[in-house]
């Protein structure tokens, strides 16, 4: 027999409480996600380089265009919250151990089967489709939107992934929590680069998740000691949120730290043995190259004279994009050096 709405809702919260995957809530699928501000963002370039970012709008800001027979969408959070082990090089949370766009994909997909057997035709999403994410979490009652722009619990905070599915069940949807920032602006004061522009408003240029992540060529001279020890991320609007401070550890074991060379090691990576360290992390996304070069620019700013031999090697790089930065790194070391 069929269960009604409300019984299957009940069904799919139970089976997100056994997967570890919580909070869990419904939204309408024509909620309100702020279209407008989201286009005004790519009108101004906002998005920099992600070009992938300003294919059809249209459908980034409705779900009903991504599946027609879909009425609700579910939005679940999984949290990641861990400590950063001790080591040169920063590397955001999110990213220490394997991809996150695997784990919750595979638990997302248990729940499509329980929905499969009540009739609904579903598709789940991590941040692998048009949708915008934090709005719809927010509709969904996940949490508000904080000033960083990111998805905050009152009970998990902000370390919480985010995954979707759009489905045609009718299930009983939620309604947003009030927004709980008050005066607070310590994610805003704290941004090494002011990508924070204004409350809830984030040029991804100056991010240094961004310059380091999805910028593909050469960083900004402007922004290279701005970004100190950030090898890979940044959680610094983050780690300050104040609703941040009762984070539990993570249980999820696929998420466990990874342990790697030290940066002026990893200058000796080639092709294959990057691939190699990075196996199954987000980080190998970035290729050989893209990391070289924020290895380089960390060592830039970290680094002292027992670097300069590995980064004279990579400033002879065949590949101009690791070279210059190289040379930049030894620029900055000798300065300090002679500074002393
Ligand atoms: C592009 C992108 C980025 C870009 C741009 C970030 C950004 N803020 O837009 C960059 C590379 C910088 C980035 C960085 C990070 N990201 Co990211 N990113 C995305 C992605 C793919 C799209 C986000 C997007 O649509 N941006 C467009 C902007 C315009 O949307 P928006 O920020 O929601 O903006 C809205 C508000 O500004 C709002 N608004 C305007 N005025 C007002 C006023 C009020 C009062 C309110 C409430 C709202 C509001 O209207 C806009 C439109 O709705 C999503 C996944 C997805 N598909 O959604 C992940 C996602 C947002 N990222 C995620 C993560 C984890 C991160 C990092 C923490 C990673 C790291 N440690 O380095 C950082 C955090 C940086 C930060 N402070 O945001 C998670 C966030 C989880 C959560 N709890 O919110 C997501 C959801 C991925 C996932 N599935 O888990 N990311
Ligand atoms: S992730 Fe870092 S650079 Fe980006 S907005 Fe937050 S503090 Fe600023
Ligand atoms: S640091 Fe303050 S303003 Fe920023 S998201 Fe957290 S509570 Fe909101």
């Amino acid at each position: 027999m069929q269960k009604s709405p409300r019984q299957c809702r009940e069904e799919v919260e139970r089976r997100a409480a056994e997967l570890g995957l919580a909070p869990v809530g419904v939204a309408p699928v024509d909620g309100d996600v702020r279209a407008g501000e989201f286009r005004r963002w790519l009108m101004e370039g906002q998005h920099g380089d992600m070009a992938w970012m300003a294919r059809d709008p249209e459908r980034r800001t409705s779900p009903a265009r991504v599946l027609p027979e879909a009425r609700r969408v579910l939005a679940f959070g999984l949290n990641y919250y861990q400590p950063e082990p001790e080591r040169r090089g920063r590397i955001a949370k999110y990213a220490l151990g394997k991809d996150y766009h695997k784990v919750l994909l595979k638990k997302l997909k248990r729940i499509c089967e329980l929905l499969r057997e009540e009739g609904g035709v579903n598709r789940p999403y991590v941040d692998t489709g048009p949708l915008l994410e934090k709005p719809i979490a927010a509709l969904a009652g996940l949490g508000w939107q904080g000033k960083n722009t990111m998805l905050l619990n009152g009970e998990d905070g902000q370390w919480l992934f985010l995954g979707f599915i759009l489905t045609s069940l009718p299930l009983p949807a939620d309604e947003p929590v009030r927004d709980r920032c008050g005066s607070c602006t310590r994610c805003i004061d704290v941004c090494p680069t002011r990508a924070i522009t204004a409350p809830y408003q984030l040029d991804a240029r100056k991010c240094i998740s961004y310059l380091t992540i999805e910028h593909k060529g050469p960083i900004p001279p402007a922004y290279r000691r701005l970004i100190g020890d950030h090898l890979y991320g940044c959680d610094d609007c983050l780690d300050v949120c104040p609703w941040n401070k009762w984070a539990r550890r993570t249980r999820e074991a696929a998420f466990s730290p990874r342990l790697y060379p030290d940066l002026r090691d990893m200058l000796a990576l080639d092709e294959e043995a990057f691939h190699a360290t990075f196996a199954g992390s987000p980080i190998r996304r970035l290729k050989r190259a893209r990391w070289l070069r924020n290895v380089c620019v960390v060592l830039g700013n970290v680094g002292t004279a027992e670097d300069l031999p590995a980064l004279r090697t990579a400033a002879g790089d065949p590949d101009p994009l690791i070279a210059e930065h190289a040379a930049w790194a030894i620029g900055e070391i000798t300065a300090r050096a002679a500074a002393r």
